[in-house]
């Protein structure tokens, strides 16, 4: 049975494990919206299909499909990846799907937060999306797992933890006056304590440059073990990523974990601009509402948008000379992991990458 429980995972004993422990497995969700996702998603639908294929090498995938796209994911999605019916606005299983907290005994149970398209009415990108705001319930039925409602609009894609206390996130995506301009910074972080269970939350200022979501955490740093952090990065002193990285390097340099370690901070070099091709904007729907694609618009491409997997961990490439060095550096901090890179340009197309559209459900 889930149950909707009235408690909180700190009152409880859970908390949100690192990503890089054990998984049971990944949720997805399958991209079909013209309006988002250019061709009708075909290519998306591509990109997608191999992202599950990769990850279901090392541990079991679910992918929920909107019902009339159902036939047609099971035909695209290798047969080793389970396919549910599940129906979603748009298909970013990071940001939808629940957070999933377990505790000392290995329960498991989900934070379910409030969606509201990265901005609501405010800044959102499109609308509407109760759908999407639906989904975690949704899989934590499916699963069986008790639920708790948390009072906070967030998306996965805003915290990293590492599972021994502290959470980073951004100023710039948990401040937005799109998400919850009626609490304050303090009143936020008390709500990731309770609901992720941490002691320690590191506010980096901000993001990564034209990032939509307005400064999602996981294209810019993330947790590769306790007290290890990778962070996106460029040289160029004249690109508009170069001061967002520097002031994140600088505060994470500076910044304890909750356990008081100093952070070792490894910096992974971010591919070249990227800017969306005319004949890739041609091919997406124009609808009110919707965020437009725009012939000439940069997108905000990191290795950072990675997936741990158990025993991998499944990277966005992009054709680009950085890439190498990207896989190459990870292996060297990873080297219990198997590094695969999976082509990343068609779902950056869309607005995020690998690790957008992935959600751990731990062991
Ligand atoms: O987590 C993400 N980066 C998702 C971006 C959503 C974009 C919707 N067009």
């Amino acid at each position: 049975m889930a149950r909707t429980l009235d408690s909180t995972p700190a009152a409880d004993g859970f908390r949100m494990p690192g990503e890089f422990e054990r998984h049971a497995g990944t949720w997805m969700l399958w991209p079909q919206r013209p309006d988002n996702w250019r061709l009708g998603a075909k290519p998306a639908q591509k990109a997608f299909a191999a992202v599950a294929a990769a990850i279901s090498q090392f541990e079991p995938v679910t992918v929920g499909v909107n019902s009339e796209q159902f036939a047609n994911a099971r035909r695209m999605l290798p047969p080793q990846v389970r396919v549910v019916e599940l129906s979603s606005n748009d298909a970013w299983m990071r940001d939808c799907g629940p957070t999933f907290v377990i505790n000392d005994q290995g329960e498991v149970r989900g934070v379910h937060w409030r969606f509201n398209a990265w901005g609501g009415l405010v800044n959102g990108l499109y609308f509407p999306w109760e759908l999407d705001a639906a989904v975690a319930q949704k899989v934590l039925e499916i699963e069986r797992l008790d639920r708790y409602r948390a009072p906070l609009v967030l998306e996965g894609g805003s915290i990293h933890v590492d599972g021994q206390g502290c959470c980073i996130t951004t100023e710039e995506c948990l401040l937005d006056e799109g998400r919850n301009p009626k609490l304050t910074k303090d009143a936020i972080e008390d709500y990731l304590k309770i609901y992720l269970n941490v002691e320690k939350v590191l506010w980096i200022p901000r993001g990564v440059a034209h990032d939509e979501t307005r400064g999602h955490v996981d294209n810019l740093a993330c947790f590769l073990r306790p007290g290890v952090i990778a962070l996106t990065w460029t040289d160029d002193y004249s690109d508009p990523q170069y001061e967002r990285s520097a002031e994140a390097y600088e505060f994470l340099s500076r910044a304890t974990d909750a356990c008081g370690r100093a952070l070792q901070v490894y910096k992974i070099h971010q591919p070249n601009p990227i800017r969306i091709q005319p004949e890739e904007a041609e091919g997406v729907d124009i609808v009110e509402g919707t965020l437009p694609r725009q012939p000439g618009h940069r997108l905000p491409a990191s290795y950072i948008n990675f997936y741990f997997c158990n025993g991998g961990a499944i990277v966005p490439t992009f054709n680009d000379p950085h890439d190498e060095a990207a896989l190459a550096t990870l292996q060297r901090l990873l080297p219990e992991r198997q590094i695969i890179g999976v082509p990343g340009r068609e779902i950056l197309l869309g607005g995020g990458n690998i690790h957008c559209i992935t959600q751990q459900q731990p062991e």
